[in-house]
């Protein structure tokens, strides 16, 4: 009887599982920022947003990225398009700081007059909607590596709205909340309250419950992703990080490049030869190895 009773309960939740699936909403919306890495120091860095809209044209929109680690980066009020899904578009855009100190942007993108410009169509995108621009600082002398979440304030319907065509909130939902609010009576003619006042706290004459409408984000329709940015303080050629270039620094990109081995630290300063197109390999041994213990050049990547 055991293995007959355990038979069904599996036969149970196959059947629930697929049912679930059936049920299971996919997003209209995607709004994501990637982990990237850069250099410390490093001016006008670009961090990729990208916006995949599955159902829905997007109008305007408005989003507000902040960032966590204000001494690490600061973000530019501008956007970079050239490449994106924004290269060439000549709407609005709108692009401040609400904190005023490089720790916040706010973007309003979009054209209320000429909706027919729009901004992002439906489909799927490989390349980003867009770049925010930032600056990473020199990090500290005992730090090699440090990171920093930019995250996209979306609590907040007043910040953050996606509009469509018809000129809809997309990936929300209203949300219909009960309003206890309490008025006190400023002005009687005989015995009847012509003008009332609002009135938060006690004494009050009257209560009124109001249904009232609240916009929310609907996560079930819009998916959210912060991103990381992290800030290296490496020295060209050191493959491991500690601060020294030397055999060990030979030897792990080697590793890395012919026998499966671990990552270097930070991939764009073993680019030793200063390729322009970043390419780190062989040619990068061949580098390293003469710069080492032949005498040549010394590594030299790209800014
Ligand atoms: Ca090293
Ligand atoms: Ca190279």
């Amino acid at each position: 009887m055991r293995s007959c009773t355990l038979f069904i309960a599996v036969l149970t939740l196959l059947a629930f599982g697929a049912i679930a699936d059936a049920f299971a909403q996919e997003p209209i919306v995607r709004l994501r920022l990637d982990t990237i890495n850069v250099r410390a120091g490093a001016e006008q860095a670009l961090l990729p947003v990208y916006i995949e809209n599955y159902d829905d044209p997007i109008i305007h929109s408005e989003l507000w990225y902040r960032l966590s680690r204000p001494d690490l980066c600061s973000l530019r009020t501008e956007i970079e398009t050239a490449g994106t899904r924004l290269d060439g578009w000549t709407g609005l855009q709108l692009i401040y700081s609400i904190a005023d100190d490089g720790t916040d942007v706010r973007l309003y993108l979009g054209d209320p007059i000429n909706p027919i410009g729009i901004l992002f169509h439906p489909g799927t995108w490989p390349q980003p909607a867009f770049y925010l621009e930032f600056d990473a600082y020199e990090l500290p002398d005992t730090t090699l590596v440090d990171s920093l979440r930019l995250e996209l304030i979306d609590s907040s319907p007043s910040f953050f709205k996606l509009i469509g065509l018809g000129g809809e909130y997309l990936g929300t939902y209203v949300d219909t909340v009960p309003d206890t609010s309490y008025w006190r009576c400023v002005q009687y003619i005989d015995d009847v309250c012509v003008d009332w006042e609002r009135v938060s706290i006690p004494p009050y004459d009257s209560i009124e419950i109001v249904q009232s409408e609240v916009l929310r984000i609907d996560t079930t329709q819009l998916k959210v992703y912060d991103g990381l940015i992290r800030v290296h303080d490496v020295t060209c050629g050191d493959f491991n990080g500690d601060d020294n270039v030397d055999l060990s620094d030979v030897i792990g990109l080697v590793g890395y490049l012919f026998l499966g081995g671990p990552e270097p630290v930070f991939l764009p300063m073993m680019n030793v030869d200063g390729s322009p197109g970043g390419e780190v390999d062989l040619p990068d041994v061949i580098h390293l190895v003469s710069a080492l213990f032949m005498g040549g050049a010394s590594p030299d990547c790209p800014e």
